[in-house]
């Protein structure tokens, strides 16, 4: 602990978080966990004594190695340090951390530059699925600098083009781990689907709201946050996820019809605090549900014709767009626009 730990805190997407080469940490999970609940300063609501930001989305890791596997570059594994307890969780993938990797790994020597523009794939060791990122790479570096702009993000950045095709049932085991693109749970009409993340959706005026609140306000409503989390305890088994208490899995998407010219509009428990935005692999579960008949959502969105199609799906901060490429009525590929600042590399005490 006292020569300190080699760290990259970095934005991946909307999120923020520190970046370690795997043999920098214990092998011990164990011991690994105790560490990085130290250094993100948890559990703790602000994170007074370490790096985490007191905030879900800017209390994540990213632990990053050369993959032995022929089809991956290097692997990924996502930690989710929770802020006010004790528990670090492997129990769910993170598509913004994602954006990070391929820079990561680029900077790290693990992976050699191409040319203009690098492909990395990535295998993301929580769902056991592979990623394909691009990164730009001009003048044989890294390139952070460019004209990308995300919602959720002030700033303009290099374009990190994300592409997944085999994430259904990455945690859940099917896409519809019950089954059924819809449910009943204690009255309330649900879709749970897992392409990516296991996600819940649930329509806005089912619970009372119109779905376009700010998450402030939503997080403050207590009862409604109590009727989330009693949904969510109740689909766990059902996702085949069992006992989430302790997890940071299925989230839960409200739905209501599209606001700004979109596709449909958010907003997503993950799960205790309201999403800022959306996460990628989320908004590729919701994008997942709205072209899939049956699927709560489908009728209130707004579904572009065609087998590719570009699906904004609105959130508090603006819209994520999911590209979803389908065959025969099923999504096969999507792709993600996301982006990635460094912002500090060195060592963590
Ligand atoms: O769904 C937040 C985020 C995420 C996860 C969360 C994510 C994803 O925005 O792939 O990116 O849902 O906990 O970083």
């Amino acid at each position: 602990m006292n020569k300190g730990i080699l760290c990259m805190w970095m934005r991946g997407g909307t999120s923020k978080g520190a970046y370690f080469v795997g043999s920098d940490l214990p092998a011990d999970p164990d011991a690994r966990d105790t560490l990085l609940l130290h250094l993100m300063g948890s559990p703790d609501p602000r994170q007074i004594d370490g790096l985490g930001g007191g905030d879900p989305l800017t209390s994540k890791v990213a632990i990053v190695k050369p993959s032995d596997r022929a089809d991956a570059d290097v692997d990924y594994l996502f930690l989710q340090v929770f802020v006010d307890q004790a528990i670090v969780s492997d129990a769910q993938n993170c598509g913004n951390i994602l954006a990070g990797v391929a820079p990561f790994a680029i900077e790290r020597g693990m992976v050699p530059v191409e040319g203009n523009e690098t492909q990395v794939r990535i295998y993301m060791e929580n769902t056991g699925q592979i990623a394909q990122a691009r990164v730009q790479t001009p003048d044989g570096q890294v390139s952070y600098a460019g004209g990308a702009m995300i919602d959720g993000v002030p700033n303009p950045a290099a374009p990190i083009p994300i592409a997944f095709s085999d994430t259904a049932g990455s945690s859940c085991g099917a896409l519809f781990p019950t089954g059924n693109p819809r449910d009943v749970i204690d009255g309330t009409s649900v879709t749970m689907i897992d392409n990516g993340m296991p996600c819940v959706l649930i329509a806005a005026h089912d619970l009372g709201i119109s779905g376009y609140e700010p998450p402030a306000e939503l997080e403050g409503n207590a009862t409604l946050r109590a009727r989330l989390e009693q949904l969510r305890l109740q689909a766990g088994p059902l996702m085949n996820l069992g006992d989430v208490r302790e997890k940071s899995v299925p989230k839960l998407t409200i739905v209501a019809p599209p606001k700004s010219g979109g596709a449909i509009s958010t907003r997503t428990f993950i799960p205790h605090r309201c999403h800022k935005t959306i996460g990628v692999l989320g908004a590729v579960s919701v994008a997942t549900a709205i072209v899939t008949p049956g699927c709560l959502g489908h009728d209130i969105a707004h579904i572009p014709t065609g087998d590719a199609k570009s699906l904004d799906i609105e959130h508090p901060s603006g819209a994520t767009t999911v590209i979803a490429t389908l065959e025969n009525h099923q999504v096969i590929r999507t792709e993600v626009l996301r982006t990635a600042r460094k912002i500090m590399d060195g060592m963590v005490f």
